[in-house]
């Protein structure tokens, strides 16, 4: 049995500090954690539900969509539209914007979230995320648009992910930090379990999907290189790799004990005139947030994710994320390049 704090008591205690909080910070962040708790558990029953395969639609980037991204998509947005705390949501599920409907109160924060990333890997069973990311509207709630959206990563107020992997867990930062909590099947309740996450400053594992090697840039290919030679190499060191294609269980496990997971430019990417593989609203943002807030970094090889400026909702990024003395070599390699 377990007695320690609730997810909601450790956001209560913390908002409590904080001069002119309303509540419905707090509100908002349960509700948000609801929503995940309900998506644990259709990613846990899996085939008995009927919830695997395709939904045999596309998103908005063009990719075929799971039974789950569609499903867990709504499942986000009845859990986050009736409460009045936002103004509007934004998924990468999701054409345009969802505007908070006339028939509920709109209230001053915005929610972008991927209500299921890494989501080819739920037909194998392996493990699939959910990340999210809390803006205030700066155009107030009467009709809030696109560009209310289009804030840089630094203006974020909370962002957070659930991993669901054997056990689910819900790692959050609202600036003061990273927690981690696990849900406790039992009672239905996320507890505090990984207090303070830190990610060590040096790593010797790396994360990329090696299959693009040749599409890369110089940069990577040198620091990429340089761990495959291991010993013999420059580095002096041998590297170890792992590429689970699920960024929540990457950053996890870079949360967990050090790494660096890279998904950078290259020249495929570039050949569809797409600025990365990974959306800086729903994915690079509130990642890059959690990151920085365990002593980690998070660049797009040129500059920090969280000071790019957003352009489009959809927009993708180049990301290199984990271990800090890691990331700032890779940009310098970048910088000498
Ligand atoms: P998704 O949002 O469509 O699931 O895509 C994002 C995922 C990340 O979780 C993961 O890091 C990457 O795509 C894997 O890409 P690849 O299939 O090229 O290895
Ligand atoms: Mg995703």
């Amino acid at each position: 049995m377990h007695n320690g704090t609730t997810i909601t008591q450790f956001i209560i205690e913390e908002q409590r500090s904080i001069a002119g909080a309303t509540g419905d910070f707090t509100s908002l962040l349960n509700d948000v954690v609801t929503a995940c708790k309900v998506l644990s558990n259709m990613v846990n029953h899996g085939a008995l539900v009927g919830v695997l395969g395709s939904a045999g639609t596309e998103n908005v980037q063009g990719e075929t969509q799971k039974k789950l991204d569609v499903l867990s998509n709504e499942v986000f947005i009845k859990s986050n539209e009736w409460a009045g705390h936002l103004a509007a949501m934004a998924s990468e599920e999701m054409d345009e914007i969802y505007p908070i409907p006339a028939q509920y109160p709109r209230g001053k924060y915005l929610l972008t979230f991927d209500p299921l990333d890494g989501s080819s890997n739920i037909d194998v069973n392996v493990s699939v995320g959910t990340i999210f990311s809390i803006l205030r509207c700066p155009g107030g709630n009467e009709e809030p648009t696109e560009r209310d959206f289009l804030q840089a990563g630094t203006q974020q107020v909370a962002a957070g992910y659930a991993l669901y992997g054997p056990s689910t867990m819900m790692v959050l930062t609202t600036g003061n930090g990273v927690n981690g909590f696990t849900l406790d099947q039992n009672i239905g309740e996320f507890i505090l379990t990984h207090p303070d996450m830190q990610i060590p400053a040096d790593t010797r594992e790396f994360a990329i999907n090696a299959s693009n090697m040749r599409f890369w840039e110089p940069p990577v290919r040198r620091y990429v290189q340089e761990c495959l030679d291991g010993k013999e190499g420059p580095r002096g060191e041998d590297f170890n790799m792992r590429w689970i294609a699920s960024m929540v269980a990457e950053v996890h496990r870079i949360l967990t004990r050090g790494g660096v997971f890279m998904y950078p430019m290259d020249a495929k990417i570039q050949a569809k005139g797409q600025g990365g593989k990974l959306r800086l609203l729903y994915e690079a943002n509130p990642m890059s947030f959690i990151v920085e807030q365990a002593g980690g970094g998070s660049i797009t090889g040129r500059e920090r994710i969280l000071e790019v400026q957003p352009e489009s909702l959809h927009q993708r990024v180049p990301v290199i994320l984990g271990s800090r003395n890691e990331v700032e070599r890779i940009l310098g390699y970048h910088k000498d390049a």
